[in-house]
């Protein structure tokens, strides 16, 4: 397969936001060498070679700390791309996993040392094939001793349907769940409304259930020149806006942020990482909010040691 996305971009602005002093990128991806680290035969799209090194080099061009390394489908189960990343990373990197019920105990007690903290669970069809949700609910239960977490990827709409298995891993398991990209809610529809509005309830009702409030790029329908009329809500992504400044303001303590790079499967236009640094304090507008946001959230997640 040839690789059916576009490229990073090549040389991102510096961003006129200064993050805070130890901030983490909690949504990253490293791709390949594929010559050393090949993608996954059942995979459903192809990337371009995204390395650890330039995901290093981007962290400290764009002011970051440290980096959250998040296993995309298109390496499958086959961590090892992400664990070189993590176990090259001087401790400043962290990773989140995708693994099959025949994972064994010694592969996620290595897994740990390597520093992964989290499985991630994909409900997107046209990125994954269907995994019965008691597989799903095993794996859960396996590595919940360990003291990781589960991120979920998957659409707005499908989260009724999701809804009793979210709360079963979030309350029964007492495991934290982290939403990717605020659940992908269709940001055509009003932020007030009883689509996002269930999202808002999911995380009202569990405590146990986070959100990355990333990936505007992915989100937007106005795009990144905002065109949209002008006044308060222009510039870029501006109709992801009220949505993510709603999460980041209900629930400031469980928010997490990642630049998404090398923003995997992105059709239409490819960001300037700069300028999604600089989206930042349009959704987290005071220095409080940008510190639990990039900082706190992410460390208590990632670093507990730490704190
Ligand atoms: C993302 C988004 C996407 C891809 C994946 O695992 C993946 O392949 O997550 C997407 O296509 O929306 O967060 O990287």
């Amino acid at each position: 397969m040839d690789p059916d996305w576009l490229p990073f971009h090549p040389n991102p602005s510096k961003p006129a936001f200064k993050v805070p002093a130890g901030a983490v990128d909690a949504h990253c991806h490293v791709f390949g060498p594929a010559a050393q680290f090949p993608f996954a035969p059942e995979r459903k799209y192809t990337p371009c070679d995204a390395s650890k090194g330039q995901l290093f080099a981007l962290r400290d061009f764009l002011g970051f700390s440290r980096n959250v390394v998040v296993q995309a489908t298109c390496h499958g189960n086959d961590n090892r791309a992400m664990v070189d990343a993590l176990v090259n990373s001087q401790g400043k990197a962290r990773g989140v996993a995708s693994v099959g019920r025949d994972v064994t105990d010694d592969v996620l007690q290595a897994m740990h040392m390597a520093g992964v903290r989290g499985v991630r669970f994909n409900f997107l069809k046209r990125l994954v094939d269907f995994t019965p949700k008691e597989v799903l609910l095993e794996i859960a239960g396996r590595i919940a001793p360990l003291g990781w977490h589960v991120v979920v990827y998957f659409e707005a709409q499908d989260l009724p349907e999701l809804w009793d298995f979210f709360t079963a891993v979030s309350d029964n398991l007492a495991t934290t769940v982290v939403v990717d990209h605020m659940g992908r809610p269709d940001v055509a529809k009003p932020v007030d409304g009883p689509e996002f509005g269930l999202f808002l309830k999911l995380m009202r009702e569990h405590p146990n259930v986070w959100s990355k409030v990333s990936c505007p790029e992915r989100l937007s329908k106005s795009g990144p020149t905002g065109e949209d009329g002008g006044g308060a809500l222009s510039g870029p992504y501006s109709d992801v806006v009220p949505f993510a400044k709603r999460i980041v303001e209900a629930f400031p303590d469980r928010v997490l942020w990642g630049t998404d790079w090398p923003h995997p499967n992105l059709k239409g236009h490819m960001p300037d990482d700069g300028k999604l640094v600089d989206f930042l304090p349009r959704i987290a507008v005071t220095p409080e909010l940008q510190r639990k946001l990039l900082v706190d959230n992410p460390m208590r997640l990632y670093w507990p040691e730490e704190n």
